[in-house]
């Protein structure tokens, strides 16, 4: 049984989300300044549409709607894989989805680690999304088992955490000195080193195989390489980086700005250069730079059955036909023009969306569903007459995981500018679940779930109003 003097996993999450937002600023200042950007910007538009803060004051807890909804890192090994899964499994996340990344020039595959059910999103939705290096689509072998070794030599847990993920999986929990002393030291692995743990010729070496696999194999833990809050108006924030001095990418990632939202639009700064120095062959610190931190911003729309998913592939696979964003900037414009204009084809309407089954909707009773339901009345067995006769409603469900593409952009534009290098695609979920020591959750079942579960709840009153009459 549960003891009860334990904290929530919920409540840990809060914590640690909260304890690497500070960390991150401290270490990043730029960050800060993207943090204030986005608070400003989100009070600006919540002031000017007071529709959208009855909604956001409806479903959400507005003092933390400028908080980080993501961050990401990478790993070397299925060991550090797999003892990430049991770490993030103490704060009540879990992984959700796969993502193969080999397709768009990232050696790596990953998932992201986040909480599953809408009282634990509510509570603190924060994630990370966390990727794998795949030393297997390094060609050079010699290369390769060198970074191999390094990699396995290196800790990149404190003892403390491991023993306190061990007591937690033994006891069921934490209580409150042991939840605070797991936050603390979890932060431990997240922390940026500017010492690398490799010379700067092997750097150098690892750098020109991808500019990823010297991120990950250069240093003694995975870095969170960036925090990401979200936006309530994601092309204003954009817009006003510059000046505030911070540097945004050329594009915003993801779908083109809509009337109704779907999926996922997110952009962020550049990585800054940083100063890191490097094992001389001599004894001495040799520096030098790496560049791998950044800040990103998120706006999130909603959920896409696999139809509505396929389409927006399509269509997101027509306008790069058109004209692919250059990592400059100096197309901007007219890929974003493009990409408005294919994606016309996709419906901006909630109940053509619905209609047409290209996403998923949560259903619950009107304010008249449930008078009727009081007074054991009901329009009947059928969804669409409840809908028709008033008795129910539709919200969207929001979406709350990553599109590959736009993580590739992301990851392309904060590992350099430079040409991206080709692999072959080769998606390998076994492989990557073998690592990770679990299977993912498919996110288009988890979606398809809550729908069908609002559904039912709502034909169950109605049912139940039948049964009554
Ligand atoms: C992860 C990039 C993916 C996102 O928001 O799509 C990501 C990385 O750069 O490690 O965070
Ligand atoms: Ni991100």
């Amino acid at each position: 049984m549960k003891d009860r003097s334990y904290v929530s996993a919920d409540a840990i999450r809060s914590d640690f989300s909260a304890a690497m937002s500070a960390m991150y600023r401290d270490e990043v200042p730029a960050y800060g300044t993207l943090m204030a950007l986005v608070a400003r910007v989100n009070g600006e538009t919540l002031a000017a549409d007071p529709q959208l803060l009855t909604r956001l004051e409806a479903t959400d807890s507005l003092e933390r709607i400028s908080e980080e909804r993501h961050g990401a890192i990478r790993l070397g090994t299925a060991e550090e894989l797999s003892m990430m899964r049991r770490v993030f499994s103490v704060m009540g996340m879990y992984p959700v989805g796969y993502y193969d990344l080999s397709t768009a020039g990232v050696p790596v595959h990953s998932t992201a680690f986040r909480p599953v059910g809408d009282a634990a999103l509510k509570r603190n939705p924060f994630r990370v999304f966390t990727s794998l290096l795949r030393l297997d689509l390094i060609a050079d072998e010699a290369l390769r088992n060198e970074a191999a070794e390094v990699l396995a030599a290196r800790r990149i847990f404190t003892d403390r955490a491991v023993e306190l993920v061990g007591k937690a999986e033994r006891d069921g929990g934490l209580d409150a000195a042991d939840a605070k002393a797991f936050v603390g030291e979890v932060l431990e692995t997240f922390r940026w080193h500017d010492r690398a743990i490799v010379s700067a010729g092997m750097y150098q070496r690892l750098h020109d195989a991808h500019r990823l696999i010297a991120d990950v194999v250069s240093f003694k833990g995975p870095h969170i390489n960036h925090l990401t809050p979200r936006t309530l108006d994601i092309d204003k924030v954009q817009a006003l980086m510059p000046e505030e001095g911070i540097a945004p990418k050329a594009v915003v990632e993801g779908p083109p700005t809509r009337k109704c939202a779907i999926l996922l639009r997110q952009t962020s700064f550049k990585a800054l250069d940083e100063p890191v120095s490097f094992i001389g062959e001599d004894g001495a610190w040799k520096s030098g730079s790496h560049t791998a931190r950044f800040g990103e911003i998120e706006q999130r729309g909603i959920a896409l059955t696999p139809k509505g998913r396929a389409l927006y592939d399509k269509l997101l696979g027509d306008t790069r036909a058109i004209t692919r964003p250059a990592a400059d900037g100096s197309n901007a414009a007219e890929y974003e023009a493009a990409l408005a204009r294919v994606f016309e084809a996709f419906p901006d309407d909630w109940n053509e969306i619905r209609k047409a089954g290209l996403g998923y909707f949560a259903y619950s009773l009107t304010e008249k569903g449930r008078i009727a339901k009081a007074y054991g009345q009901a329009a009947g067995w059928d969804i669409e007459a409840l809908i028709a006769s008033g008795h129910v409603q539709f919200d969207p469900i929001v979406y709350e995981d990553f599109l590959p593409v736009s993580a590739a952009g992301i990851f392309q534009s904060n590992l350099g500018d430079d040409a991206a290098q080709e692999f072959a695609a080769s998606p390998n979920q076994v492989m990557f679940e073998r690592d990770l020591g679990a299977t993912v959750l498919d996110e288009f079942a988890h979606y398809a779930g809550i729908e069908k579960a609002s559904m039912e709840e709502c034909l169950g009153a109605a049912s139940m109003a039948d049964a009554a009459e």
